[in-house]
């Protein structure tokens, strides 16, 4: 089983190993409305999740799974483990300058490497029309849409980046208390589900000991004409970080559901989910989360489709692959117009493409860099989505997702590869948002 690949190297030499199973010491658990958890369970071996979803730790998994099992007051259990190793790669050490006179006159931008972030070209130069979309519609009038990253974590410092990053104002650091009581500690700037304290409980130290979830936020938020670096396609978002993908290895279930959750009950519209793996544990928790944030914050969930140059309606890649109708899912675009060469799709499942191959963004430590992968295509059409959201602050997330799919430009041999059968374009999104009653 292969890890779906997050990005990809220029020397496409990603190390891909085989499953090395780790002892599951969490246990899912969902029980039917109304009832309780076992008395015999202690309060600090139970987290809530949502509804009557618990993560039960500090537990004998195997005994208490067989007990559950025969309580009636149990709909499943399941258990969470990193069932997958593989190593990220890094960004790709080079750059290309696209002509700016196709960037539509005048240029938008006052950002000094723009000309190196090819999505902003028209459709007719295979970009997804930023630039004659900020032409034509401006910036005034927005709203402010909040974005979460799950991902590796954030340069919340980087120079391009520090002005758009989300900060809980009901929170106050460094006081060991939570001042907003939404159950973590001093999270000013997100949490951190993969470093958990002695209750397991995530904490906050949201840095990207990566570059990837640098990079995505880059793509979609950057902060625009400030004479530094690039800029990101949305102009009106704070990116809400949450390091839930390891350097190393498959994000588990319980990590995702949690960021997941997180990210809805403090505000964010859009989550990024530039992330997947070819396997999933139980096939209950990831669905089951998604459609609570649908139903009762009515998020959107964008997430790519992996990078296996394979057909994923044949060989599914989670969270992709499943059918939750808050799921918008992203295939690769290359500067040339054609699907990127290691880009998954699908007919039925992957529904609109993205520029994904050598996307200049940001990088930890004030820099910048070009990584390939629908992981990078996935952040383009997150940007896109924003800029459509603050546009048209009450269009429900399905009628976004509509948006999005409706104004793509068509591209004759994507037809039978994605629901849309073409490539996402902000201008025609912004065009047709205006019909959406
Ligand atoms: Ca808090
Ligand atoms: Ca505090
Ligand atoms: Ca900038």
């Amino acid at each position: 089983m292969k890890k779906m690949l997050l990005t990809l190297c220029a020397l496409f030499t990603l190390n891909v190993t085989f499953a090395q199973e780790q002892a599951s010491h969490e246990l899912i658990v969902k029980l039917k409305p109304g009832k309780t958890l076992p008395s015999y369970l202690h309060e600090k071996n139970v987290q809530t999740l949502f509804d009557n979803v618990y993560v039960l730790r500090g537990v004998d998994v195997d005994s208490l799974e067989m007990k559950l099992k025969n309580d009636s007051a149990v709909i499943y259990t399941e258990r969470n483990h990193r069932s997958e190793r593989s190593v990220l790669p890094k960004p790709q050490g080079f750059s290309k300058d696209y002509s700016p006179n196709n960037f539509g006159t005048p240029s938008q931008f006052n950002d000094p490497k723009i000309n190196k972030v090819w999505s902003f070209l028209d459709a007719s130069d295979n970009g997804v029309s930023v630039n004659s979309a900020y032409h034509q519609f401006g910036t005034s009038n927005t709203n402010e849409v909040i974005v979460a990253v799950v991902d590796t974590g954030v340069d919340i410092d980087h120079e391009d980046l520090k002005e758009v990053i989300w900060t809980n104002n009901k929170e106050i650091p460094g006081n060991g208390i939570d001042d907003d009581g939404n159950g973590y500690i001093d999270d000013v700037h997100g949490i951190n589900t993969l470093v958990r304290d002695a209750q397991g409980k995530a904490t906050v130290d949201v840095t990207d000991t990566h570059s990837h979830g640098t990079h995505v936020s880059g793509t979609i938020a950057a902060k625009q004409n400030n004479n530094i670096g690039i800029a990101g396609i949305a102009s009106h978002v704070k990116i809400m970080p949450i390091r839930t993908v390891p350097n190393e290895g498959d994000e588990t279930d319980v990590d995702v559901a949690e960021a997941f959750i997180y990210a809805a009950k403090n505000g964010a519209k859009i989550i990024n989910c530039s992330f997947g793996k070819s396997s999933n544990e139980g096939k209950h928790l990831i669905p089951d989360t998604l459609k609570f944030i649908a139903e009762k914050y009515g998020v959107l969930v964008i997430a790519a489709a992996g990078n296996d140059s394979s057909d994923i309606d044949r060989h599914p890649t989670y969270p992709a692959s499943f059918d939750n109708d808050n799921l918008l899912i992203i295939a690769s675009t290359s500067s040339s117009g054609g699907m990127s060469y290691f880009s998954n799709y699908g007919k039925v499942g992957v529904d609109v493409a993205a520029p994904g191959s050598d996307v200049y963004s940001t990088v930890p430590g004030n820099k910048y860099d070009n990584m390939s992968g629908t992981s990078m295509a996935t952040p383009t059409t997150v940007g896109v989505a924003a800029e459509i959201l603050s546009h048209h602050p009450n269009l429900s997330y399905l009628q976004l997702k509509d948006v999005i799919i409706n104004s793509v430009t068509k591209i004759a041999k994507f037809k039978n590869k994605l629901v849309s059968g073409g490539r996402i374009d902000l201008l025609a999104g912004l065009e047709f948002a205006k019909t959406v009653k």
